[in-house]
């Protein structure tokens, strides 16, 4: 490979996964990982590592040229939840780190950005199911209007700078590698450790409250190969999804592997969050333009998070 790669925020849920597979890909050395804390024993153990504050502009530019780093994946975010409980500190976060790295690239010092919105861009008035890529986007949280604003500020740098800066809206990732922290889909995450541990779960959010998900092989798949992928012609925050669920349906996905686990319902404020965004998206735009297809559906998830959490806990 040309030159090399950065991931900000590789300590978090998606950074560490995609540290793992683009050293696959790429080779250990090649892909340095960096954050404001220290990662899972794999990353911090396979290749390079950088402690870097995202806000310090600075910092980032000497680790760009300490490595020749020409591509850098942002994934750092203030999600949902705690966005909500701290507007300021979200917005300023979520926004100071996008800046950062796009005028890094107006500099001419990165040259390929992966950076990550969401299905929060979408508020109460969009279509809720099979929401189109361009429809109704008034967002409802501070999340989402931070991830609407970035996405348009990706728009902007691409078409007056010729950015090459690219995005998906994840919806719910699920994992068993690191715990996602502050969202509202963490839910499903959770539940599983506590399947495992307990065998049962009391959910913040309706037990008919459906939301779209995806396993992480899938998102990094994704991310991967929409940054393989020769560049479009304009900027797309692409729309991409695998399946919906409830959290009662999960639960009883779960049972057909443990059917003694037992789900109780006691919903908080995440559940205004959550009543906010879609509950499947269409995303043919992306299957269109770079042959995007998830591979993993319910049952096939269920099982590799028992499995992976199985051997990660026990
Ligand atoms: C959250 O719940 O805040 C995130 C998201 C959907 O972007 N997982």
């Amino acid at each position: 490979m040309g030159s090399k790669i950065l991931i900000i925020g590789s300590s978090g849920q998606i950074g560490t996964e995609l540290v793992l597979k683009l050293r696959e890909i790429y080779g250990n050395e090649n892909v340095i990982a960096s954050d404001i804390r220290k990662g899972n024993y794999e990353v911090m153990e396979s290749g390079p590592f950088e402690f870097l504050d995202v806000t310090n502009k600075k910092d980032i530019e000497e680790v760009l040229i300490k490595h020749q780093i020409k591509e850098v994946y942002l994934m750092v975010a203030i999600l949902s939840v705690i966005a909500e409980q701290n507007p300021q500190m979200a917005w300023d976060l979520n926004m100071s780190s996008l800046f950062n790295v796009l005028e890094l690239a107006r500099k001419g010092i990165i040259d390929k950005v992966f950076w990550p919105s969401s299905i929060a861009v979408f508020g109460p008035e969009t279509p809720k199911k099979m929401t189109p890529q361009d429809t109704i986007i008034k967002p409802s949280t501070v999340y989402g209007i931070s991830k609407l604003a970035g996405e348009n500020w990706c728009a902007y740098y691409s078409r007056k700078y010729g950015i090459d800066v690219r995005s998906l809206r994840y919806p719910g990732l699920i994992s068993y590698k690191t715990t996602p922290g502050g969202g509202t889909t963490d839910y499903a995450v959770e539940i599983f450790y506590e399947a495992i541990r307990r065998k049962s779960y009391t959910c913040f959010l309706k037990e008919d409250t459906v939301l779209p998900m995806m396993y992480m092989d899938d998102a990094i798949n994704a991310t991967i190969n929409l940054m393989q992928s020769p560049r479009m012609d304009d900027y797309i925050s692409y729309n991409i999804g695998a399946f919906s669920f409830s959290p009662k349906q999960l639960a009883e996905a779960i049972q057909k592997q443990i059917p003694e686990f037992t789900i109780a319902y006691n919903p908080d404020s995440r559940q205004e969050i959550a009543e906010s965004w879609p509950e499947s998206v269409d995303d043919s735009q992306a299957g269109k333009d770079w042959g995007w297809e998830a591979k993993t559906d319910l049952d096939k998830m269920v099982v590799l998070m028992l499995q992976g959490l199985h051997y990660t806990i026990s």
